[in-house]
């Protein structure tokens, strides 16, 4: 694998899914594949779960791993082609990128949208600079549009929690939120879905329908309580809006997972990618019961990320 930015960089889903879960029965059975290797993660925004599992992953593979929060331990990083650089950006990433790429054999890069230009953000003008100026392979740790490791670990996480030959009913439940949030990890999560064996439902209030290249074949609907009838997972997610790009249209009263609103589903499994808002987004009845997944869901995010690790290293 010489790139990890979307689900199309995958041959085979169900394979890296099954070399996930390997891994996590014997996380440290490859060891020498990571020798004198260097993994370099570069953050731009905030990281929790991503930060920490790519690092343990990273070292349970052998490598030397560094991490860096570029945007406040860097220089000021320009983007921009062509420009002269007068004001306050320091170096441009034509420099910065490609110094990266001679001290590390891979690279792991975040960067969030800035939600404010819709054609700037879904063009990931940054990842594929990254991928063009590093010459290693790269893996996205989430990117302006993606959340492909979130993906895979959500994936692993529905796979060990599904009887074999189960199609189960996976349902995507917007949630209410106070501000702008990405659209990366609903995109991520319903590009995944429709490539594996479930059955899609997506759920949102009317002006959040994603981008169609994401939902494509997905059944959207805009009342909830239908879509949760006789869902096996409910995952849920805030974004902001991509019709009216990045606004919150509504404070999405109702919209909150209860007890009660579990009741309409069969005894769904509740999942979050974190970090997530309490009594907001999610309420503390579920977050605390015996539904939630969330906390099982980020422990599979260290395996995910080794099984790419692990392939990249493999192919390189
Ligand atoms: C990010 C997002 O894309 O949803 C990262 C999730 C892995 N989440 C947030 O930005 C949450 C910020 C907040 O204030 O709740």
């Amino acid at each position: 694998m010489k790139q990890f930015t979307s689900v199309h960089d995958v041959q085979d889903i169900a394979a890296l899914v099954n070399e996930a879960l390997e891994l996590k029965q014997s996380p440290y059975a490859h060891k020498a594949l990571g020798q004198d290797k260097t993994l370099g993660l570069i953050f731009m925004n905030p990281s929790l779960r991503t930060r920490l599992s790519t690092q343990k992953a990273g070292l349970n593979l052998g490598m030397n791993v560094m991490v860096m929060n570029l945007d406040k331990e860097g220089w000021a990083l320009e983007t921009q082609d062509g420009v002269i650089m007068d004001g306050s950006t320091v170096e441009h990433i034509r420099e910065a990128a490609a110094v990266m790429g001679q001290y590390c054999d891979i690279i792991g890069i975040r960067s969030f949208p800035k939600l404010q230009d819709r054609e700037e953000d879904y063009s990931e003008d940054l990842l594929r600079k990254f991928i063009e100026l590093t010459g290693v392979p790269v893996v996205s740790l989430e990117s302006a549009t993606r959340h492909p490791l979130q993906s895979l670990a959500d994936l692993i996480t529905i796979k060990e929690q599904t009887a074999a030959g189960k199609r189960p009913k996976v349902v995507l439940s917007w949630a209410p939120h106070i501000k702008p949030i990405p659209h990366c990890v609903a995109n991520s999560f319903a590009e995944w879905m429709q490539q594996a064996d479930v059955e899609l439902v997506i759920t949102n209030p009317k002006g959040y329908d994603l981008a169609d290249e994401f939902t494509q074949g997905a059944q959207v609907l805009h009342n909830q309580d239908e879509a949760l009838q006789g869902a096996d997972f409910v995952y849920v997610k805030n974004w902001s809006s991509y019709e009216q790009y990045g606004k919150v249209l509504t404070n999405g009263e109702g919209w909150m997972i209860t007890n009660e609103k579990l009741a309409l589903t069969n005894n769904a499994k509740v999942m979050h990618c974190l970090p997530v808002r309490r009594g907001l987004e999610l309420s503390h009845e579920v977050l605390d019961g015996p539904n939630s997944l969330v906390i099982e869901q980020a422990n599979n995010r260290l395996y995910a990320a080794q099984a790419v690790l692990k392939r990249m290293l493999e192919a390189n």
